[in-house]
């Protein structure tokens, strides 16, 4: 993302918040200012680029008091306004808004009865009975607070995959335009696809006398907060971005596999791979693979292939090793071809400005195919139900199917399919008619309301519809927000067997949803699986490698996939359900 991009982004959310804060009566510049953010976030070009010819204005999302603020930030760097309103509130209480118990109200409150403007002495006040004391608060309530700070700090350890990798290729970037520099890879969980992050870890390999060079350029790079560790093969240091640690390793070139495969990890297939290597009279670490006996000999380390080779293994890829089987299955030259992101030919879930996207029908549709190269796109705007997505009625979805035969028609042929994210009601019933939903190419059926019941019947009911081709985010759990609702996953699995339901990883970095264990289950029992990027704008496009990510680390192949397959393939997955359920085809 561009950096003025990115630094308006962040005031404009913080905005945003302030007037949260502020209350109910700023809700307008509320959503105003975190519709502007979402619209910097995801711009593909410098935001200055619209500002030769007053272009601002022209972008959705950018009225003209926001405009007037972008002009005033590019050329002054400070918006008065923003550094106004700042000093007005404690800075730690635009961070704990989002805690579960807390919120405006509250937190002006204790604010004001108790004087306190930091999250350290808010925990005190909670802890010693301050706070239960005020009139309106509980204990329950201070119990419910206490347990929404712990919950954030541990959200704040770990950060997304999606926000890590940005972060890492930036790094990355830095990095190679170093002289000396011969190649640097990001390993640890970020090469492993875990849908969570704790640290970045960064491997280079360099020209032996620039290494004191690079490592003096990286420590003291612009956005580095604090050096944790310096040595002559090494730096530990937290940066800027998301408070993360760095760690980087600088090694000679000919240690590369070694060094990779060492800081890929896990920690626990290393484990295993070194029993291995013992059993064969061998020792394996960082720097290679040796004998353990008589010369000591190095016999590998160059390339990852050459150590794994020489452990009587296959290379395995980074997404499967966790130690739960890759292994074994190695040494018996028995490890699936896993799907891979060239394999996908289309994307299942997508949303328009016709109900919350960012953009039209058109523009979706011609990034997906001119820049995704895909064969086709399924547009899946929301259901009636989901009224703050802006839900469309069914006659609203009659006009939509007439826009996407005018589109198809202008980009010359059928790449726009009519789909819906239909949502499933409380008692499991759908929110759209069947003789709307036999018209369409392609259902996903997604739980928008009541997660905190379990949805198990919910969920079985929509796969029992002939029309229901997939249970969009099955456990509609959000990383770090909201836990999974309870959900027998063993019942939901089982019932698509038996309907022809696919189930649904859905890309969006907040969902990975569902996990890479589940699609293995899923996959085991025979489940067909959908990738859906749930895209709101064009930059959400990408995300369908992360998707792929989650299917690797579910050890799906292509044929578990339902994206590889090219249309006609996914009408008959279609048509099979309608009827073994008994609907005659039109
Ligand atoms: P994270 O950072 O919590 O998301 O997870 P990782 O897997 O990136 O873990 P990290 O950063 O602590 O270490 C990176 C890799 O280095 C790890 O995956 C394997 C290797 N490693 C670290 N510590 C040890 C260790 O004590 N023994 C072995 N065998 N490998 C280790
Ligand atoms: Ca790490
Ligand atoms: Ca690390
Ligand atoms: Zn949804």
């Amino acid at each position: 993302m561009y950096k003025i991009n990115k630094e308006l982004a962040e005031i404009f959310s913080e905005l945003s918040a302030i007037y949260r804060f502020k209350g109910e009566e700023h809700r307008f510049r509320v959503t105003a200012y975190q519709k502007a953010a979402t619209v910097l976030e995801h711009l593909q070009e410098d935001i200055r680029n619209y500002m030769t010819d007053d272009q601002l204005e022209e972008i959705t999302g950018i009225g003209e008091s926001i405009a007037e603020k972008i002009r005033e930030y590019v050329k002054t760097g400070k918006i008065k306004k923003y550094e106004k309103l700042k000093k007005e509130i404690p800075p730690d209480f635009i961070e704990l808004l989002d805690v579960k118990g807390l919120g405006p109200q509250t937190l002006k409150t204790i604010w004001k009865e108790l004087n306190i403007t930091t999250r350290a002495e808010l925990v005190k006040a909670l802890e010693d009975g301050r706070v239960e004391a005020l009139e309106g608060f509980r204990e329950k309530s201070v119990q419910n607070i206490l347990e929404g700070l712990n919950e954030q700090e541990k959200a704040d350890q770990r950060i997304l995959l999606a926000d890590a990798i940005e972060i890492a290729d930036w790094l990355v970037e830095q990095l190679s335009a170093q002289p000396g520099v011969i190649k640097v890879q990001v390993a640890g969980s970020i090469r492993r696809g875990r849908e969570t992050i704790g640290d970045i870890d960064l491997l280079v390999s360099a020209e032996p006398q620039k290494r004191e060079r690079i490592i003096d350029f990286f420590a003291e790079m612009e956005g580095v907060r604090k050096v944790i560790a310096k040595g002559d093969t090494k730096v530990s240091m937290v940066i800027d971005q998301a408070h993360r640690q760095v760690d980087m390793r600088i090694i000679d070139d000919e240690e590369w596999g070694a060094a990779l495969l060492y800081f890929t990890g896990s920690k626990e297939h290393n484990v295993h791979l070194r029993t291995i290597a013992k059993d064969r009279d061998l020792k394996i670490n960082e720097y290679g693979l040796y004998e353990s006996t008589g010369k000591k000999t190095r016999i590998a380390g160059k390339t990852e292939e050459s150590i794994y080779k020489k452990l009587g293994l296959t290379w395995i890829p980074p997404e499967l090793r966790e130690n739960t089987g890759e292994i074994e299955q190695s040494a018996q030259n028995k490890l699936p071809t896993l799907v891979t992101v060239d394999d996908i030919k289309g994307e299942f879930h997508t949303h328009s400005k016709w109900s919350d996207g960012l953009q039209t029908i058109e523009e979706m549709a011609r990034y997906a195919r001119d820049e995704m190269s895909y064969s086709y796109m399924v547009l899946t705007d929301h259901s009636k139900s989901s009224r703050i997505a802006g839900g469309l009625n069914e006659q609203r979805f009659l006009e939509q199917f007439e826009e996407i035969d005018q589109i198809n028609q202008k980009m010359g042929g059928h790449f726009i399919k009519k789909g819906v994210e239909v949502d499933i009601l409380p008692d499991g019933k759908l929110d759209l008619e069947d003789s709307l939903l036999e018209q369409m190419d392609w259902v996903a059926a997604s739980i928008h309301s009541h997660f905190n019941r379990d949805n198990t019947d919910r969920i079985l009911a929509a796969c029992e519809s002939p029309f229901v081709n997939a249970i969009g985010h099955p456990s509609g759990r959000l990383i770090g927000k909201r836990k999974a609702y309870p959900l027998d996953i063993e019942k939901v699995i089982a019932k698509a067997v038996e309907t022809g339901t696919a189930l649904e990883i859905n890309a969006q970095p907040q969902r990975m949803d569902i996990s890479g264990e589940w699609a293995k289950m899923a996959i085991e029992k025979g489940v067909m699986l959908v990738i859906g990027t749930d895209a709101h704008d064009l930059a959400n496009f990408k995300y369908m490698s992360q998707g792929v990510t989650t299917a690797r680390r579910g050890w799906c192949q292509r044929e578990h996939i339902i994206n590889t397959r090219e249309w006609n393939g996914v009408e008959k997955f279609v048509t099979a359900k309608r009827e073994a359920l008994g609907v005659k085809s039109s």
